[in-house]
């Protein structure tokens, strides 16, 4: 079978209906997908080359780095920079900015992203994914500073992500609908096999680690036990489905319907995920679907980080399902 269309021309018949259109976002789309074909093969075959386990070192967070965070940082990083289509990278492995090696001032895009998350589970066989936000500088004149991230996610010009898992998705948005991709090893394309996707109006599926329960606050508790009540209305209760992998968890949800949850609690006042490479593009491919993303209170898209890995609580997934938390 002929495939239909993969990606690369996918997004540049999309980009071409824009007269404004430089080609540059299509080029650094690709760019993103090509850095997934490496870090997918990277994951398929650490095992067995030796390449599983910690550097010894530790990430911005604190948080040990696996020698597989740190190659897939690497991949992107490097990708990127020849790319010559963007000012400044954010990284969830480096604590600052990573300048363009290739671009000399000013440039159209900034690009943040998560170059494996989930590692935690890699020895373990458990998919993972790369996580990625686009945004447009607000003067591609002037010199990029870590201003041009100190955006709404609502103006985001595209987001995505990929998940290694028993096959290799590619899951983007550019502002007008979510489509997946998925990589046909045997001509290294990513193919579309799913276009204009949406999220269920709700679920069947919750997705949060409630071993965290005893430091969630009252809300939580009560939304958690909500959805394990028995309601046949609403279809409660809801199955539990949670891998420690959030690409894994919301690609779930955003394909069936139901509920990502990584609330503040006692321990993270902010929640775990970080604001601008996690929270922000699932939230851009959730709205984008007909789902939403709430940090509790607020639509995550409304909010303006002031800190490039500052962290957020976030709920994600089907719209009737996030409307139930927001209204507790
Ligand atoms: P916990 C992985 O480290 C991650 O960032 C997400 O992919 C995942 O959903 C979450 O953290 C898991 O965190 O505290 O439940 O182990």
């Amino acid at each position: 079978m002929i495939p239909t269309l993969n990606l690369n021309r996918f997004i540049v018949s999309r980009e071409r209906q824009h007269p404004e259109a430089t080609g540059e976002l299509s080029e650094l789309l690709t760019t993103i997908a090509l850095g997934v074909k490496l870090i997918g093969n990277l994951v398929a075959t650490a095992g067995f080359k030796g390449l599983h386990g910690y550097t010894g070192k530790q990430n911005v967070h604190g948080e040990q780095t696996q020698t597989l965070d740190v190659q897939s940082h690497e991949i992107l990083t490097e990708l990127l920079s020849s790319s010559g289509h963007f000012g400044l990278l954010v990284s969830e492995e480096k604590d600052t900015v990573i300048p363009s090696a290739m671009v000399k001032g000013s440039a159209k895009y900034v690009v943040a992203f998560d170059p494996l998350d989930g590692s935690s589970n890699l020895g373990v066989n458990v998919a993972v994914g790369t996580i990625f936000a686009i945004f447009k500088k607000d003067n591609p004149t002037e010199q990029s500073s870590v201003h041009d991230f100190y955006q709404a996610g609502r103006k985001l010009v595209a987001a995505g992500y990929s998940v290694y898992g028993p096959s290799t998705v590619f899951v983007y948005s550019s502002g007008e609908g979510v489509h997946e991709f998925t990589l046909d090893p045997s001509i290294g394309e990513f193919v579309l096999t799913n276009e204009a996707v949406r999220i269920p109006e709700n679920g069947k599926t919750y997705s949060v680690n409630e071993g965290n329960f005893s430091k969630w606050d009252e809300r939580t508790k009560r939304y958690i036990e909500l959805l394990k009540s028995t309601d046949k209305e609403r279809s409660f209760p809801y199955s539990a489905r949670y891998i420690g992998s959030l690409v894994s968890d919301f690609h779930r949800n955003l394909k069936q319907g139901g509920v990502y949850l990584y609330p503040a609690d006692s321990k993270n006042l902010r929640g775990k995920l970080r604001l601008l490479y996690e929270c922000m593009p699932m939230a851009f491919i959730a709205e984008q679907a007909g789902g939403r993303a709430i940090d509790g209170s607020k639509n995550i898209l409304d909010i303006i980080p002031s800190d490039i890995h500052e962290r957020c609580p976030i709920i994600v997934g089907s719209k009737k399902d996030v409307d139930l938390f927001e209204s507790l």
